[in-house]
């Protein structure tokens, strides 16, 4: 399930959250007015993540001692050698994917989601471009979140998913082939913003609605905001099928799920149900919301449901029935002012809501969630953090690491530290570190996952200001890596990367996790392989069905002859099985370039509809002879 670090330049990995639980276990004085639970059993606490440390394979060595310093660990990947890590980052309203690779933060490749691109032939051939049209046919989204799919609170290296929150929507990236294979349109949505897996496997990848709307939003409440309403929605993974949402107060923001299969949380601003800035901040308390998902499918089950657009909406709003007796569906945790990002810690213990507008961040016992009375019991820490808080990262070794905004830093705390200390404690932050400037998300290897391996994280900052060349009025952002590995010395800044507007969130996968394909399978899609004695034509009624293949240097025909009108088929395989051997098919004038990596398949339909010449040509340079690779396409004129 998890991997073990043999290599020398790797940090060992341990899992301390048993020390630091122990640890905290010994003489605590938590503030009286804080201390509304029962005090942890911190012998259970240890046992668990001690179980869960020799799981991992790990040597579960004394807090501190499991650390590693910078001389000792890979930061520069030489010429020809590769990277320890995938990161996935998102590019904001580019709409894209980007893969990185870590410690270099090298680009490896970038993934089209939600906006065409030529060089990948995305949304140029009739797949692919039936899949965005079916979507919505936008031609841009505004990618926030990449989630990539676990199994046993591990990265299972099957899929990546990320939203769209300009549209709605929710796309799946297949890492056998890295290519987007799935966008679903969320009903009831505006604005799908937080993106996350249901863990322990990837039951539900859910969708958070910020943008509340009337519901069903077809002309009815236009001047009553008071009953708009946003929603979240549970993805089915493998059908991209929405199996149902959940209607709730507010408008919501991030989320992240538990580790146990039972929560999800959500945190959420403008519980004025407002529509002005200043009204969505005049309350000093929001929601953080958390998603009981058993007794959600117990409801839906029951068919205590409104159908709205198609899914089944179950009502999650405070007042509703379904959150009177002893299993709401939905509770509402009182976080002060406007939380922002929402993560669960890697023990699965607490969710660790990030203030924004005011300087702490909160700490919720999850385990506590499920019997309190009052949610606002399962509170069990508020460190005092500083300014502007965004989002929260760990390292396995029982640390939290903030954004914040405002000031500039990132900051290292220890959770159990802040559990102990109480209201608005400053104690529990062990070191800050100055980034440039102001962070969004930051992201840690694996911290998503049961196990971080608490070496790198990268602070995904806003803006640049004065730290590259400059390239007029828009800047680049940029994204830091920062070693976390070594507790004594603290983190050190380690590199500046310029990035393209805008990554959000990240994730960051250990490469041995993801098994890319290097060519591809024909028996994965739909079309037809066409190999060098299949190539045809076929005429039937003004179609034309041209199936031909592709290889170094030469189409399947030299030339192909239509009548003006006709609509064209084009089916074409590339039949190399060298990897890293593409050729496209580019047709001018037709604004047509399809690409096709090894056996790969792609066709495209377009209506011949100008006579004259025109040159089908291969756009990727793969042979001296590549310029001489193309074949003509003649349309005659109709008579
Ligand atoms: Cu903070 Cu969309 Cu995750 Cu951006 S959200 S930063
Ligand atoms: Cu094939 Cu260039």
């Amino acid at each position: 399930m998890t991997r073990t670090h043999d290599s020398d330049d790797r940090p060992t990995e341990t899992n301390s959250s048993t020390d630091s639980a122990i640890d905290a276990g010994s003489g605590s004085d938590r503030d009286p007015l804080f201390d509304r639970v029962p005090r942890r059993d911190f012998m259970k606490a240890g046992a668990a993540a001690g179980a869960m440390s020799s799981l991992a394979g790990c040597t579960g060595l004394l807090g501190g001692d499991d650390s590693v310093s910078l001389e000792d660990v890979k930061t520069e990947v030489k010429p020809g050698e590769h990277d320890d890590y995938y990161a996935f980052l998102s590019g904001g309203h580019t709409g894209e994917i980007r893969v990185y690779g870590l410690p270099s933060m090298r680009q490896l490749m970038r993934i089209p989601v939600f906006q065409p691109e030529s060089a990948r032939g995305y949304g140029y051939d009739d797949r692919t471009s039936e899949m965005l049209e079916e979507s919505g046919d936008y031609t841009w989204g505004d990618a926030h979140h990449p989630r990539v799919s676990q199994t046993d609170n591990d990265y299972d290296g099957r899929w990546a998913f990320v939203n769209d929150k300009a549209n709605g929507r929710m796309a799946r990236i297949n890492l056998k082939y890295f290519e987007t294979d799935a966008i679903v349109d969320v009903p009831n949505q505006q604005g799908t913003h937080g993106a996350c897996c249901l863990l322990p496997d990837t039951k539900y990848v859910f969708g958070v609605g910020e943008f509340r709307v009337p519901m069903p939003n077809d002309g009815q409440d236009l001047t009553d905001p008071e009953n708009y309403t946003s929603t979240i929605a549970a993805i089915n993974p493998e059908t991209m099928n929405v199996e149902w949402e959940v209607l709730v107060d507010g408008n919501m923001d991030n989320g992240d799920g538990g580790k146990e299969g039972r929560w999800f949380f959500a945190t959420g601003y403008n519980s004025e149900h407002a529509t002005t800035e200043s009204e969505m901040s005049s309350t000093d308390t929001d929601w953080v919301k958390a998603f009981d998902v058993p007794a959600i499918e117990e409801a839906v089950e029951a068919g205590e449901y409104d159908e709205i657009n198609g899914v089944p909406v179950v009502d999650g709003t405070r007042d509703s029935a379904l959150n009177e007796g002893d299993r709401p569906v939905v509770r509402y945790i009182d976080v002060s002012k406007s939380p922002h990002g929402v993560s669960v810690t890697p023990d699965g213990q607490y969710a660790i809501a990030s203030g924004k507008l005011d300087p702490t961040a909160t700490v919720i016992d999850i385990e506590t969630l499920a019997e309190a009375d009052d949610p606002n019991e399962s509170i069990v820490g508020r460190p005092r953090l500083g300014m502007g808080p965004l989002h929260t990262a760990y390292d396995g070794r029982g640390h939290a690491y903030t954004t914040l905004f405002i000031d500039s830093q990132v900051v290292k705390w220890d959770i159990e530290k802040a559990v102990e200390a109480g209201e608005k404690s400053t104690d529990p932050v062990i070191e800050k570190i100055d980034v440039h400037y102001n962070p969004g998300h930051l992201i840690a290897a694996e911290s998503y996952t049961a196990d971080p391996q608490g070496d790198w994280l990268i602070s995904l900052n806003k803006l640049s200001k004065d730290r590259f060349l400059p390239v007029g009025p828009m800047h680049p952002e940029n994204d830091q890596l920062i070693y976390i590995g070594d507790d004594e010395e603290g983190m050190s800044l380690v590199k500046d990367t310029p990035s393209y507007a805008e990554p959000h969130d990240a994730s960051v996968v250990s490469a041995d996790k993801i098994d890319p394909a290097k060519i591809y399978d024909p028996d994965d899609y739909d079309e037809e392989f066409v190999g060098g004695d299949d190539s045809e034509i076929t005429r039937e009624d003004g179609r034309v069905h041209v199936k031909m293949y592709s290889m170094r240097n030469e189409f399947g025909f030299e030339e192909v002859t239509v009548t003006e009108g006709d609509e064209v088929t084009l089916t074409v395989t590339n039949i190399e099985d060298r990897s890293d051997i593409l050729h496209s098919l580019a047709i001018p004038e037709h604004n047509i370039n399809i690409k096709l990596a090894p056996q790969e398949t792609r066709e495209v339909t377009f209506t011949a509809d100008e006579p004259g010449v025109y040159w089908m040509y291969c756009a990727f340079f793969c042979s001296a002879l590549h310029l001489e690779m193309r074949s003509r396409l003649i349309v005659e004129p109709a008579e």
